[in-house]
């Protein structure tokens, strides 16, 4: 991190099931630390905490939940880390995520909830810096290996939380960037786009971070 009022870049990387978030999230991790950048990495959900186990067995199918409540789980899940991220960002460190907020947008609207409702519990979290979108056709996606056994892997609902996703990154603002990666390519050529993208924030970002779908304030959600 060079000097100045920098802080540490914040990344996430969305996309359909089997669109090679967590491999190139993998990839990106290890290039970070080659560039000599301090790097935290999680992941959503983050089945590691109470509601996150809660989560587990529900995308297991071990347990029924009512469509919103486990909406709102999913967006707790990601609240109970929210401080650690901007502390993170604030330090210095860059913050690698794979999927949050748009996520839980796209596979409750895709359910058939209304997609203003959807968005209303993350507002005002962390806003990346960056989503870098890993577009890629249900159908290809199924031929690596095909869907697993997790509620939501089928490829009419993938087809759904696709569409869902375009929507998101139409209505993303300028300041919060939505780049959408070919992810049917190679799996190296993949890589380097997405390096293409971050390597330019590795130096770290100027002013605050910003919130989501928040407008006017950038109020911060832990005391300076
Ligand atoms: N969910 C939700 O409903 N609400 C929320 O708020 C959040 C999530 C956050 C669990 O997600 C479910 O939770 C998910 C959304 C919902 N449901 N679905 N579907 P998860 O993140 O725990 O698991 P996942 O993302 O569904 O699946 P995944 O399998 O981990 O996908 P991936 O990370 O994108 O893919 P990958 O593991 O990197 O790669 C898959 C395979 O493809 C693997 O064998 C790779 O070697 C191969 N691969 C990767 N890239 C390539 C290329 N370029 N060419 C060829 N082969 C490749
Ligand atoms: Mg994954």
């Amino acid at each position: 991190m060079s000097a100045g009022n920098k802080r540490g870049a914040f990344i996430v990387m969305e996309g359909l099931d089997r669109s090679g978030k967590s491999t190139q999230a993998a990839r990106l991790l290890e290039r970070l630390q080659r560039a000599d950048a301090r790097v935290k990495l999680l992941k959503f959900p983050d089945r590691t905490t109470g509601i996150g186990i809660t989560i587990d067995s529900y995308l297991r199918s071990e347990s029924e939940l009512d469509d919103r409540a486990i909406h709102l789980l999913f967006s707790a899940n990601r609240w109970e880390l929210a401080s650690s991220i901007e502390e993170s960002l604030r330090a210095g460190s860059t913050v690698l995520c794979d999927r949050y907020a748009f996520s839980g947008i796209a596979f409750s609207a895709a359910k058939g909830l209304p997609y203003e409702w959807c968005r209303a519990p993350d507002i005002s979290l962390p806003a990346p810096d960056v989503t870098i979108f890993l577009d890629i056709t249900p159908e290809k996606a199924k031929q690596r290996g095909g869907y697993g056994e997790e509620r939501y892997e089928k490829e009419e609902m993938q087809r759904m939380v696709r569409e869902v996703f375009q929507r998101i990154g139409s209505e993303t603002s300028r300041e919060q960037r939505w780049v959408v990666v070919d992810a049917g390519q190679d799996i190296d050529l993949v890589t380097e786009d997405i390096w293409r993208i971050v390597e330019p924030l590795v130096s770290g970002v100027l002013g605050p971070v910003t919130r989501l779908w928040e407008t006017g304030s950038n109020t911060s959600i832990i005391p300076s």
